[in-house]
């Protein structure tokens, strides 16, 4: 395909504001998926995605458009050659390939946004006509900017009732810059000017500007790993061409293979013998080792082909990659079957090739046996991650008590001392709310920083400790904001912590995965909360179980759960024997399920019942 007819463009929204449904409106009118074989969302192909209705990965779909639009960049004498400016003017419709990639809203999610983006030229900002300027919206545009993107900005959502056209088209002027006449206003639902948006997406957003006889250079913008074809990487061409059976490097792995095959998703895996200038597809090399392909990374054509050769003057420049975003939410990640540790160490080695800000270290737990420490982008992510493990590994994990990521420092007096994230938490809300936002923060350490108000909603930052997110700061403010609120969060400094280790005991045993550090003036009371809790969720022993709250190493709570009587069944006088039976069997089962150490006994569900609270 000619480069000048090719539009790499992503759709880019806060949560639920429509992007799917605007892909499906897509794939309908190029014709690439027929009407009859339309679902609903048909890129969230995950089941994880279609379960949930959200997407969690991006996803790039290539479709075909034949139209006679002239793009607006065939008016600048400067960036066409006359030759292209009569063909269009000679033939008047003209064959696209359009490379659309869908992205996910949720904030846990910003690094498939900001990765996407590197692969495109422009594109759509959707605004939800119910809803208006969101949290990510605002940080997906920054990021659009920030990458030089084209951008279209849209209203969708207008065959609803409660449409605000009007409200949101103000705010999308006043708060990005955007003329009146750039927004176009469409129902992804209905299709109601879709069409329209389709030919601003030819005639607005530049082709890709890469060279065709210069050196291959692609840039891998995600990866998968497929259980027959080994690593298949998303590649966008940025300059030179990829054929079948070309030999080929990753740069920065310094690994070579040949291409064994290039395809492309349009809207099922298509072959082809060749990826071009500008285009995006999927290149399988047979390579099965997963850390030999890195998301980021640049491939080439090897150093000794004839290419190279030809142009040795040139200096080979690998694309820039990206910066990985560091995790900041830990759990302790546990097989629940013990013997599956080396199938899940393996289940993450997979999964962080397609979801590369996962890290992991290996972790012990004398109750739970062998696991990880894993790192994750948010909450979401992990709950995200626990269902693709179960989905794509049939394997049941436990998530252990989250915690920030926490750094240990010498303090300016010299001692060593906790260091915890902060971070500038930004929330957006309807003006109405703006009072119950500011009780919420206040109430979690939060400082104000600013406050401003727009058109119709209110823009508050605080200065915060991260780690009210794992204590549910999101959920809170959903509820005051009856869920309006929206909320971004960069992370701003380190700053020294006061923390304690709380420990519950249960006859002196430390049981370590229920272990955590808190805030000192917090810790007396998380230690009673759990040792109540604990008390609550063990059944009564033969023995007398003491369950204490230990706070740096002194007792603040102690709770006791009195031994039960040896015989169940002494209660009982005479009669029913199936009621016997059930009582001594049950007996039984409950034994066979304890987890023995040194004087204590604890059944499995009690224990994953407190552990599992927050995964
Ligand atoms: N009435 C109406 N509903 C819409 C329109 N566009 C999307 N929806 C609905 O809004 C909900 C969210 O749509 P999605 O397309 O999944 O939104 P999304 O932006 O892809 O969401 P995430 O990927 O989770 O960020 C769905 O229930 C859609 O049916 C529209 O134009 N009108
Ligand atoms: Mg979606």
């Amino acid at each position: 395909m000619v480069q000048t007819n090719i539009r790499n463009f992503a759709i880019i929204a806060h949560v639920d504001h429509g992007k799917s449904t605007l892909a499906d409106r897509f794939l309908e009118i190029t014709n690439t998926v027929q009407k009859d074989k339309m679902q609903e969302q048909f890129l969230d192909q995950n089941p994880i995605s279609r379960r949930r209705g959200i997407t969690i990965k991006l996803a790039p779909v290539r479709m075909k458009y034949w139209t006679s639009v002239i793009p607006n960049s065939f008016r600048d004498p400067q960036q066409n050659s006359n030759e292209m400016l009569k063909q269009v003017q000679h033939d008047n419709k003209q064959d696209y390939i359009l490379n659309l990639i869908d992205t996910p809203g949720h904030v846990d999610f910003s690094y498939e946004v900001s990765r996407t983006l590197a692969a495109c030229e422009g594109a759509i900002l959707l605004v939800d006509a119910t809803q208006g300027i969101q949290a990510q919206t605002v940080a997906h545009f920054r990021e659009a900017q920030k990458q030089n993107l084209v951008l279209i900005p849209v209203i969708n959502k207008i065959d609803l009732p409660n449409a605000q056209v009007e409200v949101v088209s103000k705010e999308l002027i006043e708060a990005f810059g955007f003329e009146k006449e750039e927004i176009i206003y469409i129902s992804a639902k209905t299709g109601e000017n879709v069409n329209a948006l389709l030919e601003a997406v030819v005639k607005r957003l530049p082709n890709p500007a890469g060279e065709k006889n210069k050196q291959l250079r692609g840039l891998i913008f995600d990866a998968v790993y497929d259980e027959f074809r080994g690593v298949v990487a998303y590649v966008r061409v940025v300059d030179g061409q990829i054929n079948k059976g070309d030999k080929v490097q990753f740069y920065q792995n310094n690994m070579e293979a040949e291409v064994m095959d290039l395809v492309y998703f349009s809207p099922h895996l298509v072959s082809s013998q060749e990826l071009s200038t500008g285009e995006i597809g999927y290149v399988i090399t047979g390579i099965k080792d997963i850390r030999k392909i890195r998301v980021g990374d640049t491939i080439t054509q090897i150093q000794n082909s004839k290419f190279k050769v030809q142009n040795s003057k040139e200096e080979f420049e690998p694309l820039p990659g990206y910066k990985i975003p560091k995790p900041m939410v830990f759990f302790g990640v546990y097989p629940k079957n013990t013997n599956d540790y080396i199938y899940l160490k393996e289940s993450l080695a997979k999964l962080t090739l397609n979801d590369t800000a996962l890290t992991y270290t290996e972790e012990y737990s004398s109750y739970l046996g062998s696991g990880f420490r894993v790192g994750f982008l948010g909450l979401l992510h992990a709950q995200i991650v626990k269902e693709r493990i179960k989905q794509e590994f049939n394997l049941e994990i436990l998530l252990t008590m989250p915690q920030v990521l926490y750094e240990k420092k010498n303090s300016p007096s010299g001692e060593e001392a906790m260091y915890e994230p902060y971070m500038k938490l930004i929330v957006y809300t309807p003006k109405d709310y703006v009072g119950p936002v500011m009780n919420i923060c206040q109430g979690r350490y939060g400082k104000l920083l600013d406050l401003s108000y727009y058109e119709s909603y209110a823009v508050l930052s605080y200065d915060m400790p991260y780690s009210m997110f794992i204590r549910g700061i999101s959920s809170d403010l959903k509820s005051a904001s009856e869920g309006f609120a929206s909320l971004d969060y960069e992370i701003t400094s380190y700053r020294e912590a006061d923390l304690v280790k709380v420990e519950i005991k249960v006859n002196d045993v430390a049981i370590d995965v229920l272990s955590e550090l808190a805030y000192r003036n917090e810790s007396i009371s998380v230690a009673r909360k759990k040792a109540e809790r604990l008390k609550n969720s063990l059944p009564r022993q033969q023995f007398r179980q003491i369950i204490q709250g230990v706070v740096n190493g002194d007792i603040v709570t102690r709770e006791e759960i009195p031994p039960f009587r040896k015989d169940v069944l002494a209660k009982m006088s005479g009669g029913d024997r199936r009621r016997k039976d059930k009582l001594l069997e049950a007996q039984k089962k409950g034994k066979s399920r304890m987890i023995s150490q040194a004087k204590i006994s604890i059944p499995q569900e009690a224990l994953l019942s407190m552990v599992e609270e927050n995964g």
